[in-house]
């Protein structure tokens, strides 16, 4: 039987409101990859909601890892989503070192901004720190708006290539591996993704069904990971989690009720046939 790699995801649990890792593990799951979770913090909703408690758990993270050592216990690869502080970007390298094997990947999702905006829990030297955690990953998945904050690029609605590619160009001198740029519109009915290397930049369009939906860059994040590490390429990976996250948005535009984030459950189905092709 073949087994996919096994993955080490960190962000947090929201409880309630279809984000971190209430998504990436049961969208890891249906691709067939062994997830495990260190959860960064334990919140009540995520942060677009009026009210939430949070309950920080970094000095939590070491203990755990501790624990793990004694067991050595070592991941294939690592994503990282949204964090809860400056320390934990810190802890965070001191896993990926402690419990990587020689080849293990790591994926980051910067998850700290949207829309021209920081989330409410963050600050500049927050953007700051996620840098070095970024440009050292295999993978970047960042949005227009955190790709602006990591490449210090004033943020633009309205743009065109020559804006994308040098900050495409920023990250690779600040030492970016692969980036998958999400969220990139070039007109007013359609957005895509760009998966950049160092020698070539690709463009998937798509459709832009409704301004930013919550959660939708983890639903994305985490269908990229489960699908590469399936084994498709970096395109198709990009591909498949673009089609997947069109299809989540769609079967969510019809209810109000659920402006929190997205049904992902529902196409699944969708994810686990664009892998077995
Ligand atoms: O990645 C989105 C996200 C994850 N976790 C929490 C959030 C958000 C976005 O607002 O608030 C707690």
């Amino acid at each position: 039987m073949k087994t996919y790699p096994k993955i080490l995801t960190i962000q947090d649990v929201s409880c309630v409101g279809q984000c971190s890792l209430t998504v990436a593990l049961p969208i890891l799951s249906a691709c067939g990859v062994e997830t495990c979770i260190l959860p960064s913090a334990v919140l009540s909703t995520h942060t677009a909601f009026k009210n939430f408690t949070c309950r920080d758990l970094t000095d939590d993270m070491p203990v755990i890892s501790a624990y793990w050592q004694k067991e050595n216990i070592k991941f294939d690869a690592f994503y990282t989503g949204y964090l809860g502080s400056e320390k934990q970007i810190h802890f965070v390298t001191d896993i990926f070192k402690a419990h990587g094997k020689e080849n293990s990947m790591t994926f980051v999702d910067p998850a700290m901004a949207d829309n021209g905006k920081l989330y409410p829990a963050f600050d500049k030297a927050y953007a700051d720190a996620m840098k070095p955690l970024c440009f050292h990953a295999d993978v970047m998945l960042p949005n227009l708006t955190e790709a602006c904050l990591l490449t210090d690029t004033p943020y633009q609605e309205i743009y065109e290539e020559t804006y994308i590619s040098e900050i495409i160009r920023k990250m690779h001198n600040a030492g970016a591996n692969r980036i998958i740029l999400t969220g990139i519109s070039y007109t007013p009915e359609t957005t895509g993704v760009v998966i950049a290397d160092k020698n070539q930049m690709q463009y998937y369009q798509h459709k832009k069904l409704s301004q930013g939906s919550h959660g939708t860059g983890d639903v994305y994040a985490s269908a990229f990971i489960g699908a590469y590490l399936h084994g498709q390429t970096i395109f198709e990976a990009a591909r498949t989690a673009a089609d997947y996250t069109v299809k989540c948005i769609e079967n969510t535009l019809d209810d109000a009720s659920h402006w929190y984030g997205v049904k992902f459950e529902t196409a699944l189905p969708d994810l686990i046939t664009q892998l077995s092709r």
